[in-house]
C-alpha cells in the first residue's frame, strides 16, 4: 500500500459523492422526475446524475430576466450530448440528429470540441423520446458527461492511412470498454426491464465502483504529425508511434486539462506529460489502470481540485508512473520519438485509400441555416445522397468522408449550391478559430463566446490585412469562462470571459498544442483588445523569423514568458522588454 497523502482524503467528501453513492448506480429518481408534470425541471440531485446519461438541465439565459419579471419559473430545457468515439456518424445518423434538432431542439446542432453532437433546447416532456430516437439510430449518449470517461477522441480522418483506421478502432474499443456497466441507462431511457441488483459494487461497476470517478476523465489519441485532438489537454493522452508504416504502440501522456477558476491560483490549466510507451494491444489495460489510480487517489472533497492533473501534480509524476507499472505488472517502455506540426484541421478535398474526403469549415461548430447561407439544409441534402460517412473534427469542423469519385461531383455541387465553404474566403486565423457555446444555454458562461468571436475576428482581420498576415495560420480560441471548453489555454491567442463584454487575453500558446499561453491583459473589452493586439500583430508581420509562429514570436519578443507547466501559469511575467520596445 502507498504511504502517499491522498489529496482531499482528510476532508469531508463533496455532496456529489453522496449523490452518486445513494443513486443506486446512476438511477436516482430520474424516471419519477421525468414524469412530474408540475415543473419543466428535475431535482438538483437528479440533474447531477442525468449528466452521466449524457444530458444537462439548462435554462435559456436570454429569457431569464423577463421570466423572473413575469414570476415564471426559468425556461428549463435540456441539452443532449452524444457519445461518438472519433466523431464518426453515418449519413442516416446525421439525418436523425438533424430531424431531432428541428422537432425537439432549438433547430440547430453543435459540433463540439470533443467530436460529438450537442442538441439544445429539448423540453423535459420530449427528453425520453429524443434519447430513444438517438439510440434507435445506433448512437448513444451514455457517459457523454459525468464523473466517468468521456467521449474518446482521435484523429478525424481514418481513411488517411491504415494506421489512422487502426487508431480509430482503438478509440472505439476504449470508449466501449470504459463505459459504465450499470443498467440504469437502458432502464430509464430504453424501457428495459428493471434489474434488482444485489451484487457487490465491484461486480456491478468493476472499474468505477459505486462512487464512480472523483471528476470527469478524458482520453484522446493523436496520430503525428497532427495533434488535432490536443493530446496534451487530455487527462490521458496517447500518441501513436508509427515505424515503417506500422502502428507500434503509443506514448502515454498523463495529467493534462484546461479548466481553472478566475482568482484561484490552486486551479490552473496543465499540459499532459509523457511517462513512457505502451505496445498497441496494451492501450486498454493502461487506460483502465490509470483511471483506477484516479478513482483511488483523486480528490473527492474539493471538485475544483479533483481532475487527474491535480492528482498527478500532488502525487508526482514518478509516483504515478511507478503505481501504474505496479498495477500493470509490467513497466512502460521508454517513450519514443515523434513530431507534431499542427493542431488545426487541413481543409478542402483530399484523396486517401481510393476515396475522397472534404474537410469543411463550420464556424464554431454551429450547424444552422444562417441569413447568408443554408448550412444545415445543405448538409441535410448531402446526407441524403452520401454513401460514405461524416467525421466531426476536434476543431468543431466536419469532414464529409469516404466519398466515391462518382459521388464527388454531386457533393461538390451541393457544397457550392448551399454556399458551404472549405474556407476559401476566410483568413487563416478564422480557419484556426474555435469558440465554446457560452450564452444563452451554458449556465457557467460569464461572457459571450460562440455568438461573439466571429464579429471580433471580422475586426482582427482588418489588422491582419494591414500586417500582411491574412494567410498566416494563427490559432485563436475563445471561451465564455475559464472552464476552457474550447481548449483556450493552448491557443496562440485566447480570450476567456470575465464578465459581460469583458475578457482576459492570453498569448503564447504553441502552434502544435504543446505549450500553454499566459495572461497578457485582464478584463478588457473589444476596443482595448483591438488596440492591444494591433501593434503586436503589425510587429509580427514585419519582424517574424522564417517559419516563426505567432505564439513563439510573442515569447521571443518578450510580450509573455514561456509557460511549459501549469504550475507556472499564474506566475508568468508579461512585457519583459517593454522599455526596449518603447
Ligand atoms: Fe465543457 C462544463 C460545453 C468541451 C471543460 N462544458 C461544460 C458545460 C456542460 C456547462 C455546465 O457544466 O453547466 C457546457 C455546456 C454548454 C452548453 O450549453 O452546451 C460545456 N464543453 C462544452 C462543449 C460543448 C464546448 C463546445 O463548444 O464544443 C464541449 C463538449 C465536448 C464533448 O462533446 O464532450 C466541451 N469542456 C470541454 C473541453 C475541451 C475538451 O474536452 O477537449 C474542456 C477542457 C478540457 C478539460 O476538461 O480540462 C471542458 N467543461 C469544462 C469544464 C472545466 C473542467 C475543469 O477541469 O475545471 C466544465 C465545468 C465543470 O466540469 O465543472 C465544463
Ligand atoms: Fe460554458 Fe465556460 Fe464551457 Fe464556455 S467554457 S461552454 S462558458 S462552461
Amino acid at each position: 500500500m502507498v504511504n502517499k497523502r491522498i489529496p482531499g482524503k482528510e476532508n469531508k467528501p463533496s455532496d456529489l459523492e453522496r449523490i452518486k453513492q445513494e443513486s443506486n448506480y446512476l438511477r436516482g429518481t430520474i424516471e419519477e422526475g421525468l414524469d412530474d408534470q408540475i415543473t419543466a425541471a428535475i431535482s438538483d440531485d437528479d440533474n447531477k446524475l442525468l449528466k452521466f446519461h449524457g444530458s444537462y438541465q439548462q435554462d435559456d439565459r436570454d429569457l431569464r430576466d423577463e421570466r423572473r419579471h413575469r414570476k415564471l419559473e426559468p425556461a428549463y430545457q435540456f441539452m443532449i450530448r452524444t457519445r461518438m468515439p472519433g466523431g464518426v456518424a453515418t449519413p442516416e445518423q446525421w439525418l436523425v440528429m438533424d430531424d431531432l434538432a428541428k422537432r425537439h431542439g432549438n433547430g440547430t446542432l453543435k459540433l463540439t470540441t470533443r467530436q460529438t453532437f450537442q442538441m439544445h433546447g429539448i423540453l423535459k416532456w420530449n427528453l425520453k423520446q429524443t434519447m430513444q430516437e438517438i439510440n434507435k439510430t445506433l448512437l448513444d449518449t451514455l457517459a457523454a458527461c459525468g464523473d466517468v470517461n468521456r467521449n474518446v477522441m482521435c484523429n478525424s480522418n481514418p481513411y488517411q492511412s491504415e494506421v489512422h483506421a487502426e487508431v480509430y478502432g482503438w478509440a472505439d474499443k476504449l470508449s466501449n470498454y470504459l463505459k459504465p456497466k450499470t443498467n440504469a441507462y437502458h432502464e430509464i431511457w430504453l424501457d428495459e426491464e428493471k434489474v434488482v441488483d444485489s451484487r457487490d459494487p465491484e461486480e456491478i461497476e468493476p472499474m468505477y465502483g459505486a462512487f464512480y470517478l472523483p471528476r470527469k476523465f478524458k482520453i484522446g489519441i493523436a496520430v503525428p504529425p497532427t495533434n488535432d485532438v490536443d493530446v496534451y489537454s487530455q487527462d490521458l493522452g496517447f500518441i501513436a508511434i508509427i515505424e515503417d508504416g506500422q502502428l507500434q504502440g503509443f506514448n502515454v501522456a498523463v495529467g493534462g486539462g484546461m479548466g481553472s477558476t478566475h482568482g484561484d491560483t490552486n486551479t490552473y490549466p496543465q499540459v499532459g506529460r509523457i511517462i513512457g510507451f505502451c505496445p498497441t494491444e496494451k492501450v486498454i489495460e493502461v487506460s483502465e489502470k490509470v483511471i483506477m489510480i484516479q478513482r483511488d487517489y483523486g480528490n473527492r472533497s474539493n471538485r475544483k481540485n479533483a481532475r487527474f492533473k491535480y492528482t498527478v501534480d500532488s502525487l508526482g509524476l514518478d509516483w504515478i508512473t511507478s503505481e501504474l507499472n505496479n498495477r500493470l505488472g509490467w513497466d512502460l517502455e521508454e517513450a519514443r520519438t515523434f513530431n507534431f506540426d499542427h493542431n488545426g484541421d487541413r481543409y478542402g478535398w483530399v484523396k486517401g485509400d481510393g476515396k475522397w474526403h472534404l474537410n469543411l469549415f463550420i464556424q464554431n461548430g454551429r450547424v444552422a441555416d444562417f441569413d447568408d447561407y443554408s448550412l444545415k439544409t445543405g448538409l441535410r441534402e448531402i446526407a441524403k445522397i452520401h454513401t460514405g460517412d461524416f467525421r466531426l473534427t476536434p476543431n468543431q469542423n466536419l469532414i464529409i468522408a469516404n466519398v466515391t469519385s462518382k459521388k464527388k461531383k454531386e457533393i461538390k455541387e451541393l457544397v457550392e449550391k448551399y454556399g458551404m465553404t472549405a474556407g476559401e474566403n476566410h483568413s487563416a486565423l478564422r480557419m484556426n478559430s474555435m469558440a465554446c457555446v457560452a450564452f444563452p444555454t451554458c449556465a457557467l458562461a460569464m461572457a459571450e463566446s460562440e455568438r461573439y468571436l466571429p464579429s471580433l475576428i471580422d475586426k482582427i482581420e482588418v489588422i491582419l490585412d494591414e500586417a500582411g498576415l491574412s494567410e498566416k495560420e494563427i490559432v485563436v480560441r475563445m471561451s465564455g469562462c475559464p472552464n476552457g471548453c474550447s481548449r483556450p489555454a493552448l491557443a496562440e491567442i485566447a480570450f476567456i470571459g470575465k464578465g459581460p463584454g469583458k475578457y482576459n487575453m492570453y498569448l503564447g500558446g504553441g502552434f502544435t498544442g504543446d505549450r500553454l499561453n499566459s495572461l497578457y491583459r485582464e478584463n478588457i473589452a473589444e476596443k482595448e483588445i483591438l488596440e492591444t493586439l494591433r501593434p503586436i500583430l503589425i510587429e509580427y508581420g514585419k519582424e517574424r523569423q522564417d517559419g516563426e509562429h505567432f505564439g513563439d514570436f510573442v515569447i521571443r519578443a518578450g510580450y509573455v514568458e514561456e509557460v511549459r507547466s501549469g504550475l507556472d501559469f499564474h506566475s508568468a511575467k508579461t512585457d519583459l522588454f517593454e522599455k526596449a520596445r518603447k
